[in-house]
């Protein structure tokens, strides 16, 4: 096994493993709650090519080591995307309190977004994984955002490969403006469900005062 298959193996494993648990979360979410935060989770190693691409931006040497596992801490990343923007925060805190993971680091890029139109929520986790020379503690990456904000960035993420980071001018004012177009589609679908949701409080309360008079006329007949 070559030295980097061995030092990527323990992320290789943390990436499945997190994969079951997050999609666990999701099923546990949808069997509990009406409405589940989570839509889908995505995770995957990054390539080795993106390792040496950062580590030479970072200026660090492109070897498997203790400060490459620091300095790019998302080796392992995973996704977890959500339908509706407040449904980020509901993720957000269900991962601060899982006991199988430390949060090291939290990114609001929702509040406020990246310069390039970029949102997202950024997590920082150490995660233990179980080795057959015992536990090591390693990092990974997890981004939280709707399907929006997925959208876009997947987009943004695949022209960068054409335009190697330099866009032309007007193609970046033009993801900009995209980038807003796409946080708008989430408030407005955040408005669409406050107004469900709406609708469903009062069919609720609606049944419950049909049921109510229902209960009281049939008592009242057996009365008489
Ligand atoms: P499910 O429960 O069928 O959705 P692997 O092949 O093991 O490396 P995986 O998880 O199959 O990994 O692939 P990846 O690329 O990490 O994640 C893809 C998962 O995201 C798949 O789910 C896709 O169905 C799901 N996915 C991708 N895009 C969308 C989307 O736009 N909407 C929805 N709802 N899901 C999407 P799984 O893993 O097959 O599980
Ligand atoms: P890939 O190919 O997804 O792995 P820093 O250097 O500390 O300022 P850094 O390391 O860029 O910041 O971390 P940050 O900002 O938290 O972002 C890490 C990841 O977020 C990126 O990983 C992307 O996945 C995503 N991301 C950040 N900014 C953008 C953006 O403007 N557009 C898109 N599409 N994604 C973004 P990598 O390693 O850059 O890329």
């Amino acid at each position: 096994m070559g030295q980097w298959e061995r030092f990527l193996e323990p992320y290789k494993q943390a990436v499945d493993e997190l994969k079951i648990k997050l999609k666990g979360m999701r099923a546990q979410f949808a069997t509990e709650i009406e409405h589940a935060p989570i839509e889908f989770v995505t995770g995957r190693v990054k390539p080795l090519p993106s390792i040496y691409d950062k580590a030479l931006e970072k200026g660090i040497p492109f070897e498997p080591s203790e400060l490459l596992a620091t300095e790019i801490p998302d080796i392992a990343g995973m996704r977890i995307m959500c339908q509706f923007v407040d449904d980020i925060g509901v993720v957000v805190e269900s991962i601060r309190q899982r006991k199988d993971m430390t949060v090291t680091e939290e990114r609001d890029y929702i509040s406020k977004n990246k310069p390039s139109g970029y949102r997202s929520y950024h997590m920082i986790v150490e995660y233990p994984v179980q080795t057959i020379h015992g536990e090591i503690k390693i990092l990974v990456e997890i981004q939280i955002r709707t399907l929006a904000m997925n959208f876009w960035a997947t987009i943004e993420h695949s022209l960068n490969y054409k335009y190697k980071g330099d866009f032309p001018e007007e193609i970046k004012v033009r993801l900009q403006s995209a980038a807003e177009a796409a946080f708008s589609l989430d408030e407005e679908m955040s408005k669409i469900r406050d107004e469900i949701q709406e609708a469903q409080r009062y069919f609720s309360t609606y049944k419950g005062d049909a049921r109510d008079n229902l209960g009281e006329s049939g008592k009242g007949g057996g009365d008489r």
